[in-house]
């Protein structure tokens, strides 16, 4: 029985019907019940595995295709009527003829398959911040992720009340899983995204990315707010009060490892604490008392699992200890548990490699190959995360201090510094370039500009995109949070990480809150403002100042270099490029100078 009486929805569930021609339909209410029965259907047909019950209570096991393990923008489009609208950065065809494409594509591909209806709400339920989503799925993988990454369910059409049209009509098939005709599809001025062929992560949980970036941040250029692929943090200090700091970082950069940090010893006995609002996502607003806030529009972590072990990340890794979905990574056949690369030095020898054969994971790893894929994802309940923050379900959203920026740079770009102003710091993410990760299909470790690290999940022009960024600044006034990049990601001459990273990062995190309130001094270069490298705290690290002064380092030669680079990537776009990154750049090159 439908869910709903809003005749909007289900006149599009009508047509969507009549165009898959399901076996079956059935309407997702999020009940504990339904979600059991589907878990079960799951279980029984293969598609998961539950795995040990007292180790991982709650927790089931996934594999993707092997040629469906991330994902994949040279398929993704924008579709928006004007070419000239999608920009030089997005995929784009006409809606007419893309619709006309995927149509027969779609022509009863669910004639064997049950069709669910998955009613959802980005945003916690009741926030004017958050928006509804319906997506229409062949595969239950996708309904018990959206129960983990969204408050889905009947709540969520009661959200939308009976008579709205404002949600996004999400529809997913995975089809024949075909890489050939996989299409990730959006239509911003439609509000609708069409996904085919793929049954992996960010190509098929359409209110993650799909949505709540690609729709979302064309509705938020039109609305007035933004949306942006952040984290969201609350740092406390020993004084208990908390700093909000979002920070962009490309896909598989640390996000969720920055936004769940565990403090330095010498940190957590001074009393500072680091509170989870959100690791993936952020939508930010400006609030009644002209600041900006923001919210975390989804309920879970889709984390990348490869890296995650008690030391580095003690939080993510407590958040997939039980009701956790795990995609493609190995499992451990002697205890029905899991296992990927970086969890510990120890990798089972009755072992399940990722791609489904039984192997010594031992010789296998010893060999050089991965047991778990490189992309292998955990699905967690945010409630799971030990230091969830107390406002992760506040429909106001927390108050944003300090923005940050951030890439994979083994040389140019330093371990901090602080834009001189909005419209810098607007110019610092434009600029943002950063190594490719296994996040999406491609090549790795290729160094690629990714401004505000949304080239991929930006659902309009570009430079509409920054000229928005401005106009936010405008609004903010002073009152704009501060803004600031960084790079844990430097390299010596034999390639290791330079900065230790992980927990120590709130290292850098203090400068940057404490320049937010006026309490550290920093020193001007070329590209920004810097803190002395006997500002950043090293209690109890085994590195020099003279390190950390080499992390700070300008190259200006590089520098130079990178300007090129620079005027290469803005000429893409035109006329379109606002005149205020134009000056920046030009104030840049004329400091490179100096
Ligand atoms: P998406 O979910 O794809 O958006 O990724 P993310 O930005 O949340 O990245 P995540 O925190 O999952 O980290 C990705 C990889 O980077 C993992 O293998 C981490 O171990 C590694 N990583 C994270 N933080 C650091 C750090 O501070 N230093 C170093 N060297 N590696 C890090
Ligand atoms: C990313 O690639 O940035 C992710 C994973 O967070 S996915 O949901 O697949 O986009
Ligand atoms: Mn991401």
């Amino acid at each position: 029985m439908a869910l709903t009486k809003n005749p909007n929805v289900l006149k599009w569930v009508d047509e969507m019907i009549a165009l898959t021609k399901p076996a079956k339909v059935i309407w997702i209410d999020g009940s504990d019940e339904q979600m059991n029965a589907l878990k079960e259907e799951a279980i029984a047909s293969g598609e998961m595995r539950l795995l040990n019950q007292e180790k991982l209570p709650g927790c089931l096991y996934h594999r993707t295709l092997p040629n469906d393990v991330a994902r994949v923008e040279d398929r993704t489009f924008i579709c928006s009527r004007n070419k000239e609208d999608a920009g030089p950065t997005n995929n784009w065809m006409d809606p007419k003829e893309m619709y006309a494409k995927l149509t027969p594509m779609y022509d009863g591909v669910m004639k064997d398959r049950t069709m669910y209806i998955i009613p959802y709400s980005m945003g916690p339920i009741g926030s004017a911040f958050s928006k509804v989503g319906v997506e229409i799925t062949d595969s239950i993988y996708v309904v018990l992720n959206m129960d983990i990454m969204t408050r889905m369910g009947a709540r969520a059409f009661e959200q939308l009340g009976d008579e709205s049209n404002d949600f996004v009509r999400g529809l997913h098939s995975k089809a024949n899983i075909d890489p050939e005709n996989r299409y990730i599809v959006q239509f911003p001025e439609d509000n609708t995204i069409w996904s085919i062929n793929s049954a992996y992560g960010g190509n098929v949980l359409l209110g993650k990315k799909c949505f709540a970036l690609r729709i979302a941040s064309y509705q938020g250029k039109n609305e007035g707010w933004m949306a942006e692929h952040m984290l969201i943090l609350g740092l406390e200090n020993p004084q208990g009060e908390i700093s909000y700091i979002t920070a962009a970082f490309p896909s598989a950069c640390g996000k969720t490892n920055l936004a769940m940090l565990i403090p330095p010893e010498v940190y957590q006995k001074k009393g500072y604490k680091v509170w989870c609002v959100g690791d993936d996502i952020a939508w930010m607003r400006v609030g009644p008392d002209g600041r900006l806030w923001a919210i975390n529009p989804e309920n879970g972590f889709f984390g990348v699992a490869p890296g995650t072990n008690v030391k580095s990340n003690p939080n993510a890794l407590a958040s997939t200890r039980k009701n956790t979905i795990f995609t493609n990574v190995a499992i451990n056949e002697d205890d029905n548990t899991v296992w990927w690369e970086g969890l510990d030095k120890n990798p089972p020898e009755n072992a399940t490699e990722w791609k489904g054969a039984h192997v010594n994971g031992k010789e296998y790893t010893a060999e050089g190959n991965k047991l778990a894929h490189p992309n292998s994802r955990f699905t967690a309940p945010a409630i799971n995360c030990p230091c969830i923050s107390s406002e992760f379900n506040s429909p106001n959203g927390v108050p944003v201090s300090a923005i940050v920026f951030g890439g994979r740079r083994a040389k140019t770009a330093p371990l901090v510094y602080q834009a001189r102003s909005w419209q810098h710091g607007v110019f610092v993410g434009s600029i943002m370039a950063s190594e490719t990760t296994a996040a999406a299909t491609g090549a790795v470790g290729v160094v690629r500009r990714d401004p505000m690290a949304m080239l991929p999940f930006c659902g309009y022009h570009m430079a509409d995109y920054w000229a928005h960024w401005l106009e936010m600044g405008e609004k903010l006034g002073d009152k704009a949070p501060k803004i600031f990049n960084v790079n844990w990601f430097r390299t010596d001459d034999e390639g290791h990480f330079i900065w230790p990273g992980f927990g120590d990062n709130l290292r850098v995190l203090e400068w940057i809150v404490n320049r937010c309130n006026g309490e550290a001094d920093a020193v001007e270069t070329a590209i920004g403002y810097e803190p002395k490298p006997e500002d950043i705290n090293l209690e109890g690290l085994d590195i020099t100042v003279e390190t950390v002064a080499g992390l700070l380092n300008v190259d200006k030669d590089l520098w130079k270099e990178e300007t090129k680079g620079i005027h290469e990537f803005y000429a893409k776009f035109g006329d379109k490029l606002p005149q205020a990154l134009k000056d920046e750049l030009a104030t840049l090159e004329a400091n490179l100078e100096k």
